[in-house]
């Protein structure tokens, strides 16, 4: 067994927290290190080692690549589509420069692997709403969908021209109970489980209808494990993979709520963020995922609520 030693970039974050935490299981404690800007979440004290590093400072990440016999690299810091649209050139800046300097990284110290997420965010009006293919019309319209379909070809270059062992998947909106979301349109979906709780009622600011491809997180730590574990020869897509758990809408997730507590009321008034989240498909095809790494998802919207209020 190669021993590895993987340091998580953005392990603060709502993705970050849940994976640096199922990579210690797997890998063993000392062998992932975490690192975000941000300070430790309490989540991860105690749980294994963590560094402070800015990814933007490509000289600093190099030493620390080095000093810690790094191995494989995930890259999670991004600034999602909602936080991008108030700020373009920060969210262009980071989520670029960040991934130009792990993959050069990668490719000169010649790590086994790297993971970088990207989204169904790449995917604009143009793309078909149902059903949306791993290879279709990808016109994004906003910062973060066009730097993350900008960064697949870059992850794509790098395996082609240099070997790279770069992996990546196209996320749905995330749920989860353990850390929150960060400044991301399909965040309503998290923000809903716990006014529920709080104030027995929620302002969504989606309109009612609004379908959008989702997933429960302990799915998407699944698929992501899934993905870096599988044969390289696996791997066909070196972009990034559709992947889809479940899609629902405001109106159907608060119905589910309800059943857990009957007494739960949303209101609707939709914001900026209603353009963002018609510009995306409504449900994704993720037949490529499910033949080359036998992707499948274990979460419904009925499952994930339940688990969702058992939890929180
Ligand atoms: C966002 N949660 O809303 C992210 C995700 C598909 C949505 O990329 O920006």
């Amino acid at each position: 067994m190669i021993r590895e030693k993987i340091l998580v970039i953005g392990a603060s974050g709502q993705i970050g927290v849940e994976l640096t935490l199922a990579l210690r299981k797997i890998y063993g404690n000392a062998n992932v290190v975490a690192s975000d800007l941000r300070e430790e979440n309490d989540l991860l004290k105690g749980t294994g080692p963590y560094v402070s590093i800015d990814v933007m400072n490509k000289e600093m990440l190099h030493v620390q690549v080095i000093r810690q016999n790094i191995t494989q690299i995930y890259l999670l810091a991004a600034i999602l589509s909602a936080t991008g649209e108030k700020n373009p050139n920060l969210a262009w800046s980071l989520n670029m420069q960040s991934l130009l300097n792990v993959l050069d990284i990668a490719k000169d110290e010649k790590l086994h692997k790297v993971y970088w997420p990207s989204s169904i965010a790449v995917f604009g009006p143009t793309s078909p709403k149902k059903d949306c293919p791993q290879q279709t019309i990808i016109e994004p319209i906003t910062v973060y969908g066009i730097s993350k379909y900008a960064g697949e070809f870059w992850c794509n270059y790098y395996h082609q021209r240099w070997g790279l062992d770069v992996r990546s998947i196209r996320y749905p909106g995330l749920i989860s109970y353990k850390s929150a979301p960060g400044g991301g349109t399909t965040d309503y979906a998290v923000e809903i489980f716990h006014e529920a709780l709080e104030e027995k009622k929620y302002e969504c600011f989606l309109q009612e209808d609004t379908y959008l491809p989702m997933m429960y997180m302990p799915d998407a730590i699944k698929a992501t494990i899934e993905l870096m574990e599988a044969p390289e020869a696996k791997i066909k897509i070196r972009t990034s993979y559709n992947i889809s758990g479940m899609s629902f809408s405001p109106k159907e997730i608060a119905a589910e709520i309800k059943k857990h507590i009957p007494e739960f009321s949303i209101s609707y008034k939709p914001d900026y963020r209603q353009q963002i989240a018609n510009s995306w498909p409504q449900s994704i095809d993720d037949s490529v995922a499910r033949n080359d790494w036998d992707w499948k998802e274990d979460f419904n919207l009925e499952k994930m609520t339940k688990d969702m209020f058992e939890n929180l």
